[in-house]
């Protein structure tokens, strides 16, 4: 186990920031193996995998030109209405998404969703291995009503809204051109996804802060869906 990996663990379960930016990581993945390994040691099991930076945006602002995937666990999943725990989070962010249900390798449904993201790293400031390392902040997720997967997925309206205020707007167009792209890169980075497993297509718009009681919705047009209560 790298120190790295006991560190990000350490920040994770004590709800503390660790300084990033100059970290030299010679093989991310495996530190964000180790990272997940932690968690499975806990109890935890995998339930799907998460792509990040899948936006033109958020890859600009990283300088990079491909996205990053990580992990998700039984523990990060919060029941669609259900309650954001602040008290174990840094900094936590909302993001609108959209979520597959795989069967048999392929796209079985489609969800609205809701990701949380909760980097490790102090400020949300890290280099592209950092945040690699910390299993790409993923800290939660929603996801909204299973819907049979419509003929397109590829322009769809998404709005964020915090307290029933829109704060953000877009389409799933900003997911990689299409979330199903997404989808087939998660297959492709994972190797395998198993049955019942969910695939986050990444973000359609920016996240937003969450603040104590504020209630974050996300909706896609034709999706339907989903919301979470940050506790107070
Ligand atoms: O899910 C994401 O796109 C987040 C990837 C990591 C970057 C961040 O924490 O903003
Ligand atoms: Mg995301």
């Amino acid at each position: 186990m790298t120190p790295l990996a006991l560190a990000l663990d350490n920040a994770l379960t004590t709800a503390t920031e660790l300084p990033g930016g100059g970290h030299e990581i010679a093989d991310p993945y495996a530190v964000q193996r180790e990272v997940v390994d932690l968690r499975l040691a806990r109890g935890e099991t995998r339930v799907g995998v998460k792509l990040g930076l899948t936006s033109k945006a958020k890859m600009r602002q990283m300088g990079v030109d491909s996205v990053i995937w990580g992990w998700l666990t039984d523990a990060m999943r919060i029941e669609d209405g259900g309650v954001l725990d602040l008290g174990p989070r840094i900094h936590p962010k909302a993001e609108p998404e959209v979520a597959f249900l795989v069967r048999d390798g392929a796209i079985a449904a489609v969800a609205p969703a809701l990701e949380v993201i909760d980097s490790r790293w102090l400020d949300f400031k890290f280099t592209l291995d950092e945040v690699i390392a910390d299993n790409t902040s993923a800290a939660g997720f929603v996801v909204g009503p299973w819907q049979p997967v419509p003929p397109a997925v590829d322009d769809l309206g998404v709005r964020l809204l915090v307290d029933g205020e829109v704060v953000e707007s877009g389409s799933t167009a900003a997911i990689l051109g299409d979330p199903r792209a997404a989808f087939a890169e998660a297959l492709r980075l994972a190797g395998t996804l198993e049955d019942d497993w969910i695939v986050l297509a990444g973000a359609a718009t920016a996240a937003v802060l969450v603040g104590p009681g504020q209630t974050v919705r996300v909706e896609v047009a034709g999706l339907g869906s989903a919301s979470l209560k940050a506790s107070s």
